[in-house]
């Protein structure tokens, strides 16, 4: 429960913005109780406005994978506040910033900057489109790319019907040009190509599902996409704003050997700062005005501030790769299993995915390898889960359908504390 201090807080903040907050989740509605309101973070930990200190196992959504207040981000922010916050101009910090991203990212032969994950896959499907000539997008249930009108789409009634709009405000005729199918089902895809042949200009997924909790592909998936893809003469789009940086190095695209036409990424390439990135092949990319005919643009696109963050964190983990990710591996996978034995040992039913540093626990029996299996999970139980242990200090992503994610920052105190905390949770889970 938030203290009094953040209750102040939320009522003053719901004078100026819908739900009181700036991004729907940050609410707490998908698990009850009232948000606290964060004063300051440092390393693993979050510190709240009425001094409550929490073990943070969202990290900004993704981007805090070096831990908060990370000392050469701060020191680089610094630094390049004191020239200026932003010019407008071209600089060489986003060519430096560049080299590192197709250093890990090869796909990515050229690259645009722009200031959230939402921009950079909108920008990469109006360039397949572009490249196709082709005016239909595929995507999956449970992924999601950003707020674009044609990315906010749910199912159609059958496997080869396009979308229905999955927000208020979205018009059917731009929900009708997306078509949203079961992920880690090759055969949808198939059947969605024989229905609209010569029609669809891209594929776009997240190579590890995040947003309806963490669903990693199974064999032969995503490389059955990409030869599907290729086969149809359609764009692969593979959004890393999530995944990127954050399961290997070089994200899902290292992790499984998979080539992408285009690719997103967002989250922990600006170290918290706010930078989306979408690049791929050289002659998809040179469309792009004012090479080519597609346009788009952005006035904070390349932040000089931005860059210096994204500089820090990227050459950081690409000096220290070999200790980071088996850091994080090891970490997480303490943590993972140890709350999962303690669902067993309380009998609460749980499946947990995870890849790396992201993971979930769906509070149903499970397999979960698809939004449907996903959407079976008992929320309420979810609910009451977060809400014991946020009164233990330690706060989960406030839905059952979201990645969890650690840092280099958490250590054998974080997980022993969650384990622990959990112990207790359960309890609260099952007496009801
Ligand atoms: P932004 O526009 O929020 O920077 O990025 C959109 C986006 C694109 N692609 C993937 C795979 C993403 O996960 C996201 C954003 N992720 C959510 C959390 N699951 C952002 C948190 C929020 O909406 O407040």
């Amino acid at each position: 429960m938030s203290g009094p201090r953040s209750q102040a807080l939320q009522q003053r903040a719901e004078r100026f913005f819908p739900g009181g907050v700036n991004s729907p989740v940050r609410a707490f509605k998908a698990v009850g109780g009232s948000p606290p309101f964060i004063e300051r973070a440092e390393g693993a930990w979050l510190i709240d406005a009425d001094g409550n200190r929490y073990i943070d196992y969202f990290g900004s959504w993704g981007p805090m994978i070096l831990g908060h207040a990370f000392p050469e981000a701060v020191d680089a922010i610094e630094i390049a506040g004191r020239n200026s916050a932003s010019f407008g101009a071209s600089t060489a910090a986003e060519a430096d910033l560049a080299e590192r991203i197709v250093a890990c990212y090869p796909a990515m032969e050229k690259m645009r900057f722009v200031s959230s994950g939402t921009e950079a896959t909108m920008s990469a499907i109006r360039l397949a489109r572009a490249a196709t000539g082709r005016k239909n997008i595929v995507k999956f249930e449970g992924c999601y790319h950003g707020h674009a009108d044609g990315l906010l789409v749910k199912a159609g009634s059958g496997v080869a019907t396009f979308g229905i709009p999955g927000s208020a405000g979205v018009p059917e005729e731009i929900a009708h040009l997306t078509l949203a199918l079961p992920f880690n089902n090759l055969a949808a895809v198939e059947m969605a190509f024989a229905a609209h042949p010569g029609d669809i200009a891209a594929v776009i997924l997240e190579p590890i599902v995040g947003n309806a909790g963490c669903i990693p592909p199974t064999p032969g998936y995503l490389d059955g996409l990409r030869a599907l893809t290729k086969q149809e003469g359609a764009l692969l789009i593979v959004d890393e704003v999530m995944t990127g940086f954050r399961v290997a190095l070089g994200g899902a695209l290292e992790l499984y050997g998979l080539d992408a036409d285009l690719v997103t990424l967002g989250k922990i390439v600006g170290g918290g700062l706010p930078v989306g990135v979408f690049g791929g092949k050289l002659r998809f990319m040179d469309l792009l005005a004012p090479s080519g005919p597609v346009y788009q643009a952005g006035t904070l696109s390349g932040n000089p501030l931005a860059m210096a963050a994204g500089i820090a964190t990227i050459r950081y983990l690409q000096e220290h790769a070999g200790d980071v990710y088996p850091q994080l591996e090891s970490t997480t996978k303490a943590v993972a299993e140890g709350v999962a034995a303690e669902a067993a040992r309380a009998g609460v039913p749980l499946a947990m995915n995870r890849v790396g540093s992201m993971w979930t626990w769906f509070f149903t029996a499970g397999p979960v390898t698809n939004y449907a299996q996903a959407a079976k999970s008992d929320t309420a139980a979810f609910g009451r889960f977060h809400r014991a242990m946020m009164e233990q200090g330690v706060w989960l992503p406030p839905s059952q359908f979201e990645a969890a994610f650690l840092g280099t920052e958490h250590g054998e105190a974080e997980v022993e504390k969650t384990i622990a905390a959990a112990r207790r949770a359960f309890q609260a889970v099952r007496n009801v």
